[in-house]
């Protein structure tokens, strides 16, 4: 397992030699300052791998090369923006960089009810609530035909919920739903979200699945050419939220996006916290499933209150995902390898230590770095076990 840890530049309240001393490797990071569809330019690349490797660690992930919401709608410019990510991705492979993580959620990336969720032990995590989503998008944006795609009986309880609320938890609500992703969307206000959603209107699922497709078979000569993988990021979380297209949350959509994009190098990112976002979902079958084009792993773990409400765990070893059977599943793929793969810890709690600076939310460094040393443990664990019986596992 190479020890991953998104870092987010040099405005990262984390400094690299903390976290080089979490016992990090690889970095994962990205070029905050570009906007979705330019092209990186080398030397912006080099310097941050410079600044990566002279304090003793490799960035080998990108974390995110965004898709230009062009390229998802096919608008605009969207054919000038593909050439442009081509171009991204040559520049990144001249610089070393082989792996990049990116999503194809239209208009959110991650979402969220509640950002500081409170555990019995003070420290607090993310959590997202079914319920209060469609709390939001009935009685905040109001979207145009959200009713329908609410059952009775959410739509009351969304009801009773947003009737309940104080003013600071209605704000709370709507303020951790708008938060973009650091970096490459800016945080939306509520009419800005509602203009962007419509857009999507008249994009069904099919159609998003084939722009995906598209794009990613238009990639795949470069990414053969530079050895680049594409490790997609599934959906967060894997279900249709304000009636969006969801291209990308369980094992059939990776499936079929494994059979209508042959190459090798189109890949997926196992995050466990983002699958385990369903029931349905099993993240050990998936990840042995899909095993081979797994490029990128985000290991955390969460635990459900109800159906449909869940938060992060208090560690990323107990929860809704099995993260014993997956880290032995894991440790054989690098070993049927014979190479190692990046393993970030994803999110963590935020804890008392913590609260001396600001960092964004489930991206602490005390969090993760309880949540990194508990993977390396239990992979260390598990490499001893596996070798006593007789499987050689590289260290
Ligand atoms: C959330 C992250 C995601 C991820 C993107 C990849 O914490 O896992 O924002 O970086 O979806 O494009």
């Amino acid at each position: 397992m190479k020890a991953g840890w998104r870092w987010y530049g040099s405005k990262d309240a984390i400094s690299l030699r903390e976290i080089r001393q979490a016992g990090v490797t690889d970095v994962v990071a990205a070029l905050y300052n570009r906007r979705p569809g330019e092209v990186w330019p080398v030397e912006e690349i080099q310097a941050m791998a410079d600044q990566v490797r002279n304090a003793g660690m490799v960035w080998s992930v990108v974390e995110s090369v965004p898709v230009h919401e062009d390229i998802k709608k096919h608008t605009g410019d969207w054919r000038q923006y593909v050439e442009n990510y081509k171009q991204t991705l040559r520049n990144l492979a001249t610089c070393g960089i082989r792996t990049v993580c990116y999503n194809f959620m239209p208009v959110l990336d991650w979402t969220r009810s509640n950002l500081a969720y409170m555990l019995p032990d003070g420290s607090d995590v993310l959590c997202y609530n079914h319920i209060e989503v469609a709390a939001f998008d009935l009685f905040v944006i109001k979207r145009k035909n959200a009713r329908r795609d609410y059952d009775e009986e959410t739509r009351e309880r969304a009801k009773l919920l947003w009737a309940k609320a104080s003013n600071e938890e209605r704000m709370r609500i709507e303020k951790s739903i708008l938060l973009g992703l650091p970096g490459t969307v800016d945080d939306l206000t509520p009419p800005e979200f509602l203009a962007q959603l419509g857009e999507y209107e008249d994009i069904g699922e099919e159609t998003l699945r084939s722009h995906m497709y598209g794009f990613l078979n238009e990639l795949s000569p470069t990414l053969e050419e530079t050895g680049v993988k594409m490790a997609i990021h599934p959906d967060d979380p894997p279900r249709p939220i304000f009636g969006l297209p969801r291209i990308l949350s369980n094992a059939t959509d990776i499936h079929r996006m494994y059979r209508e994009c042959p190459s090798k190098n189109v890949g997926l990112t196992l995050c466990t916290g983002s699958l385990g976002g369903s029931l349905d979902n099993n993240e050990v079958a998936i990840f042995k499933e899909f095993a081979e084009r797994i490029y990128f792993c985000h290991f955390r773990n969460i635990q459900y209150d109800a159906p449909g409400v869940f938060h992060e765990s208090e560690s990323h070893l107990v929860g809704k995902v099995d993260m014993v059977g997956l880290m032995q599943a894991f440790l054989e793929e690098e070993v049927r390898r014979g190479e190692g793969i990046v393993v970030r810890p994803d999110h963590g709690r935020h804890l008392e230590i913590d609260r001396v600076r600001k960092s964004y939310s489930g991206y602490d460094y005390g969090g993760r770095l309880v949540g990194l040393a508990e993977l390396r443990g239990l992979a260390c664990g598990l490499q001893y076990s596996m070798k006593l019986a007789g499987r050689a596992v590289p260290v």
